[in-house]
């Protein structure tokens, strides 16, 4: 066991504490903010507010260098230009609101998290631990680190102050996958995913709900694989490399699993630009060698 980096624990201390805030402000904010972010989407008002409210949390932290979201055009100058290990302070990286559309549908999202020891762009080599909130029935928050991965359940106490507590000291993936959730239109997926598809459709049971958090946490804990393919239409895929694909990548790989953007690691895949998207399939070893063979194919 590798000893703990007190600024990654200050960084995860410091996202629990808005979970509960977060949490709690999404009600009135369900609507259309109005503006756009940098990958073109339409931003809520609940995007905008739990980014506002991390940016603040973050770039508090000692150590944090620059804090850098899914919503912003730039970086955010933390001040810290010193880590804990004496060289360049961490980057960190946020989806604020991960899978955001289902806030009108009222189903689950979350907040995405990675630690770079480096200024980004970067590859996600870089990262020294990632991790993510899940707003579902209950508010759980997953860190990966060296060590591993671990499941803990945030709960605020009366006064307000936010609780940590581990129910998955190291959480790995099953070795029986059960299920499997791919994004984007059927027709816009490109012949050899669709081929790839209907062989997992006979073998594991569909689980899809529109937040990569809460697609990729019931991969975590039923075994599976789950996947935002590259579409004919869009063959970078959907999601940020940078706030969504190498978090995901480095918590699935530490819990013994894998993940490619069909051909390459997605942990080495070369960002030119922050916001650059990347198709992401990530889940047991076994499936994901058998999408790659499935895709080297077309
Ligand atoms: P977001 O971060 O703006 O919410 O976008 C990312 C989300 C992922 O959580 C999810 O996997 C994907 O978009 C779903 O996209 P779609 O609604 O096109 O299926
Ligand atoms: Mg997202």
């Amino acid at each position: 066991m590798t000893e703990t980096d007190p600024i990654v624990e200050a960084i995860f201390d410091a996202v629990a504490a808005t979970a509960p805030e977060i949490r709690a402000a999404l009600p009135g904010r369900r609507v259309e903010s109005g503006t756009d972010n940098p990958s073109g989407e339409s931003v809520l008002a609940g995007d905008l507010y739990a980014d506002e409210l991390l940016a603040d949390a973050l770039t508090a932290v000692d150590g944090v260098g620059s804090f850098v979201s899914e919503e912003r055009a730039a970086a955010v100058d933390a001040g810290a230009a010193v880590g804990s290990d004496g060289e360049g302070a961490y980057a960190v990286a946020i989806d604020p609101l991960d899978g955001s559309s289902n806030l009108r549908s009222n189903n689950a999202m979350g907040t995405v998290v990675g630690v770079y020891d480096a200024p980004l762009p970067a590859t996600g080599r870089d990262l020294v631990a990632a991790g993510y909130v899940l707003y579902g029935p209950i508010t759980t928050m997953i860190v990966a680190d060296a060590d591993g991965v671990r499941e803990e359940v945030v709960t605020e106490a009366e006064g307000g102050s936010v609780d940590r507590s581990v129910v998955e000291e190291d959480l790995t993936l099953p070795d029986d996958p059960l299920v499997y959730g791919f994004g984007g239109r059927v027709p816009d997926w490109p012949d050899a995913f669709t081929a790839f598809a209907r062989e997992i459709e006979d073998e594991l049971k569909l689980r899809y709900g529109g937040a990569m958090v809460g697609d990729v946490n019931q991969v975590l804990t039923y075994g599976g694989v789950f996947a935002y393919p590259a579409l004919n239409s869009a063959p970078e895929g959907k999601l940020r490399l940078s706030f969504e694909a190498n978090p995901i990548a480095y918590i699935v790989e530490r819990a013994g699993g894998a993940a490619t953007d069909g051909d390459t690691d997605i942990l080495d895949v070369e960002p030119e630009g922050v916001h650059d998207r990347v198709p992401l399939y990530v889940g047991n070893e076994g499936l994901i060698e058998r999408l790659e063979d499935a895709l080297a194919g077309d």
